[in-house]
């Protein structure tokens, strides 16, 4: 897959083209072109002629230097005639679907063809093993400070290639703001780069498209709400670390924005900066020819009370007027919302609305020419502080939902689990103290060179830092005197305190209770012990996984080599505790063994190459979500016999108070090249 996602100029591999493969500007020096980068190829790649040349005439409405937002109606329905002309290959013919890639590879807008191309790819059968390449190293203009760029050119022409590993260029910790805006105490979760490729990927695996077949997956809209979700807890757990209250919801849409952003990368594919958003800018009314939207914030308003009401009456209007009990899968379909919505005409597109409104803040009526900002592109919209206000109103809804009349709160008998006793939960990291996790940043190096398109690119690696954490382990102590013999371990975390360092109740602190793992485990009778590492976690992929990094002492040579896993769905594992203070900040793990005859899923192992990786974020590949409670069980919901997280334990559950202590220290990522 690698040649196909590589920007023109790679050296690599090359494909031996025809002319039909060529945009009409190189037309008649497409022979040159392809013997000029075939000088000094790898690998000659010769192409079948294509068969059924398919019709880009709307992928190609796209200009080629412009910017690409799955947000934007147009855009989408560009990406799915696409898709489908990449799907639409019979299957198991790969060579044809190779000429097809080239054949449209340099005729349609580069991001829209690595969209398209990388949902194809995630979901054709005959491919769904294949690598697909790093985003962030395909395109590193949207997670590189824009100054790189230049510094690359520099590298690239001045440093021999066999000496570059040895010459990163450092991006500073704080590239787009300083502490004077107080939002950017937490700029490094925003702008963390596994964060925002696992966003990415996200969206990837659960595209929006009008083909029901790459859509229509098992609890699809339950988990748009519960991974978002567990992103706001996230947040607002990092906020506490940082002194700063939780995030307030966007609600009164006619109201400015108090938070500002200036994001500081380029669109390499444009050759614009993204734009900026000043303090308290306000929604207006979008009018673009050139994108063809035309929304009003009245428009978002319809959208919002007719959900509203949704949620009040519990029901969800069908098109025929013809009412239904609504459901969280169903609600989330009707809020992100795509065609699995029940009745778009009635409940809209509200999510995807207010990622257009605030991404058009700056020039709703193109009288700039200005492109959107960067709350249009799923790649890098969680670096704005503004993503986190709006999909805590989009939370807000769910959570109504979660506590209406519609959702019965849990009784005893499905939280407990007979016989299974939680004696005694402690964490370890193998420092001198039980019970406290320790966190610090990390430098580690990335290879940007693949999305680079000047030729003799060789290695130019960027050196970027990051939160992480001793990696530890949990151990649980059980007595079983019932029946069970297998169990469901749920670990979650949440600090102990508010932002007023009272203790919280119940009802607020359920939300703030972000899941660190989950995993099904055997039970013997009697007394024991379970034992499990907090890199095992259900929510994360590993740092290999998340960045294509060298291994010591490997050379550029053996560089490709290295093992990419293409799932690259996951919450990053150097993300997975927050970061806690200085003073060390007192949190409360909760375990629970829930009752596995109440969790089971009986499905046949996947056998995709990812397994199940992340699947409590991600879900696992063609098979059903593999937890049959709601997402966020035991908190999703409230409670109304207890107010305290003490009341609301039963015998299968127990919560520990551990501390999270961070070190201002930076130690480099030992895979970096020495
Ligand atoms: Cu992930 Cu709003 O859904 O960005």
């Amino acid at each position: 897959s690698e040649p196909l996602f590589t920007p023109k100029g790679e050296n690599n591999a090359v494909f031996v083209v025809t002319q039909d493969y060529l945009t009409s500007d190189y037309e008649n020096i497409g022979l040159q072109l392809s013997s000029r980068f075939g000088e000094d190829a790898s690998e000659l790649i010769p192409l079948k002629e294509v068969q059924n040349p398919p019709d880009l005439s709307v992928a190609m409405e796209l200009d080629r230097k412009s910017e690409f937002s799955l947000f934007i109606p147009k855009h989408r329905d560009m990406a799915n005639s696409l898709i489908n002309s990449f799907m639409g290959v019979p299957q198991d013919q790969l060579q044809d679907l190779l000429a097809t890639c080239a054949f449209v590879r340099d005729k349609v807008n580069p991001q829209l063809y690595n969209y398209a191309l990388s949902v194809a790819l995630l979901h054709r059968n005959d491919t769904k093993d294949i690598r697909i390449p790093n985003f962030a190293e395909t395109f590193p203009s949207k997670f590189v400070d824009s100054k790189a760029f230049q510094q690359a050119r520099e590298v690239a022409k001045i440093i021999p290639k066999t000496d570059r590993t040895r010459t990163p260029i450092i991006i500073p910790k704080d590239f787009t703001a300083t502490d004077l805006d107080e939002e950017h105490r937490i700029a490094y979760f925003r702008e963390d780069i596994g964060i925002n490729l696992h966003h990415w990927h996200w969206h990837l695996v659960y595209p929006f498209s009008t083909n029901r077949e790459l859509v229509d997956k098992d609890r699809r809209g339950e988990l748009f709400f519960y991974m978002h979700q567990q992103i706001i807890a996230r947040y607002n757990c990092e906020r506490l670390c940082n002194f700063l209250p939780r995030v307030k919801r966007f609600s009164n849409f006619r109201e400015p924005i108090p938070e500002a952003y200036f994001p500081k990368l380029d669109s390499l594919t444009s050759s614009r900066a993204w734009p900026p958003r000043r303090a308290n800018m306000k929604w207006q009314d979008v009018n673009r020819e050139v994108d063809s939207i035309k929304m009003t914030i009245t428009d978002i308003e319809n959208d919002r009370k007719n959900i509203e009401d949704a949620i009040s009456l519990g029901l969800a209007e069908r098109p025929d007027g013809t009412m239904t009990p609504l459901t969280i899968d169903m609600l989330g379909n009707m809020v992100e919302a795509g065609i699995l919505s029940i009745n778009r005409a009635k409940y809209g597109d509200l999510h995807n609305r207010g990622h257009i409104l605030a991404a058009y803040v700056h020039d709703p009526d193109h009288r700039f020419l200005e492109l959107f900002a960067i709350m249009g592109d799923t790649a890098i919209n969680m670096r704005d502080p503004v993503f986190y206000r709006w999909h805590a109103f989009i939370d807000d809804l769910f959570q109504r939902f979660k506590s209406s009349p519609a959702v019965p709160p849990y009784g005893r008998g499905e939280l407990n689990n007979p016989g299974v006793m939680v004696t005694g939960i402690s964490v370890s990291d193998g420092g001198s103290q039980l019970n406290k996790l320790n966190t610090f940043w990390m430098q580690s190096d990335v290879d940007m060179s693949r999305g680079l398109d000047f030729s003799d690119r060789g290695t130019v690696l960027v050196r970027f830092s990051h939160l992480n954490h001793q990696p530890f382990n949990y151990m649980i102590n059980v007595n079983n005197t019932g029946a069970a013999e297998r169990t469901t371990v749920r670990i979650f975390l949440s600090p102990k305190n508010d932002e007023r360092n009272l203790p919280w109740q119940l009802a607020d602190q359920r939300v703030m209770f972000i899941e660190l793992d989950r995993f099904v485990t055997p039970l013997q009778k009697g007394a024991q012990k379970i034992t499990h590492r907090s890199d095992q976690s259900s929510i994360c992929i590993p740092f290999e996984s998340t960045f294509r990094t060298l291994k010591r002492n490997q050379t550029d040579e053996t560089n490709e080599n290295v093992a990419f896993n293409f799932c690259g769905c996951g919450w990053p594992q150097h993300m997975l505790i927050p970061k806690g203070t200085p003073q060390g900040m007192p949190f409360q793990l909760f375990v629970m063994l829930s009752n596995y005859e109440l969790d089971k899923i009986e499905q046949p192992p996947s056998t995709a190459q990812c397994q199940d990786d992340a699947s409590s974020f991600c879900g696992i590949k063609d098979r059903l979500y593999p937890d049959r409670r709601a997402m966020g069980f035991p908190f999703d919901r409230p409670s109304t016999s207890a107010a305290t997280i003490d009341e609301f334990l039963t015998p299968n559950m127990a919560v520990q108070d551990i501390t999270i202590q961070f070190s201002d220290m930076t130690v480099q990522n030992p895979r970096n090249p020495q």
